[in-house]
């Protein structure tokens, strides 16, 4: 009921579950689910406001057969945008990742199918990756004529380093199976469907402190851009804060009692 507006509009689907996770679809499955700017203004609005409306984790798919195909390049075609115009767009792109990435809010990301261009970049803003057999990664944009917008030089490069990254827009390479995980490209590849893999995992990572996900989710992004005295310097800052909430302390006094579960290899 907090999402009217962008229900209204379709491009994005929106379901909430009552452990808070929500489960946010990518809706214009004929079009490979291609970000168009209302889409974007979406995204943008629903994780600038995640955290106060009580979302606790966010599970990010698409319909259909494809995650994402990227920037709308028959929109982007139809416009025939000025360069000022398009840099206005990306940084649209930039205020709905950078609101995925920074805010808070764990976002996992189920994929399949093509994951391509934007589609990279948006996945590239979850904090949890997860493939199915059928996904797969490429940036397009060489081939296109255009560039990244929404972050890959970035991102992308995080995951990849960034000799990888000017590989794949130089020469559209593909990459997809365990390949792809062990690049770095997702966390995770499942035999079913990654789908089902990020609700699990959504419901376990609910189940943590608001607080702590906040600083998994903000304050890791945030730190790793500072130099490494003044990242030490704010993640104490951080502990002092995440490690004293007075949530915590019942999980504490759980583990000193022997009844909290013990961390055990996987049988
Ligand atoms: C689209 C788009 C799109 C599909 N913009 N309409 N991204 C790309 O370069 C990827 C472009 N898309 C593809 O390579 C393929 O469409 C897919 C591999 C994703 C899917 O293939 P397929 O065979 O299932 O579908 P299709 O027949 O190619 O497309 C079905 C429809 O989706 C068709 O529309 P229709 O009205 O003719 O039915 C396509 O036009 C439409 N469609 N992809 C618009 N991307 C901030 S900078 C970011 C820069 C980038 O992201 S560049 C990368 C762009």
């Amino acid at each position: 009921h907090h999402y009217k507006e962008i229900n209204a509009r379709g491009k994005l689907a929106i379901q909430g579950h009552d452990n808070g996770v929500h489960v946010i679809s990518l809706n214009r499955p004929t079009k490979r689910n291609a970000l168009d700017l209302e889409t974007i203004e979406d995204l943008v609005t629903f994780f600038s406001t995640a955290h106060q409306n009580g979302v606790r984790a966010v599970v990010l798919r698409g319909e259909g057969d494809h995650f994402c195909a990227g920037l709308d390049l028959i929109e982007h075609w139809k416009e025939d945008r000025s360069p000022d115009e398009f840099m206005h767009v990306c940084l649209r792109w930039h205020e709905a990742f950078n609101k995925m990435e920074y805010g808070g809010v764990p976002v996992i990301a189920a994929l399949n199918g093509a994951v391509v261009g934007g589609g990279l970049e948006l996945a590239s803003s979850a904090h949890v990756r997860i493939m199915d057999q059928t996904t797969y990664f490429a940036l397009p944009e060489g081939q296109r004529g255009i560039f990244t917008g929404g972050g890959a030089t970035i991102r992308v490069s995080d995951l990849i380093g960034k000799s990888r990254m000017i590989d794949m827009i130089l020469t559209g390479r593909v990459y997809q199976g365990q390949n792809a995980v062990d690049l770095g490209l997702a966390q995770y590849i499942t035999e079913g469907s990654s789908y089902e893999m990020a609700l699990e995992l959504a419901d376990k990572v609910a189940a943590n402190l608001p607080l702590t996900n906040f600083a998994i989710c903000s304050a890791i992004s945030h730190l790793n851009n500072m130099s490494g005295m003044d990242a030490a310097y704010a993640e104490a800052v951080v502990a002092g804060v995440v490690n004293t909430q007075p949530a915590a302390r019942a999980r504490l006094e759980a583990f000193a009692n022997k009844t909290a579960a013990r961390i055990r290899p996987n049988s």
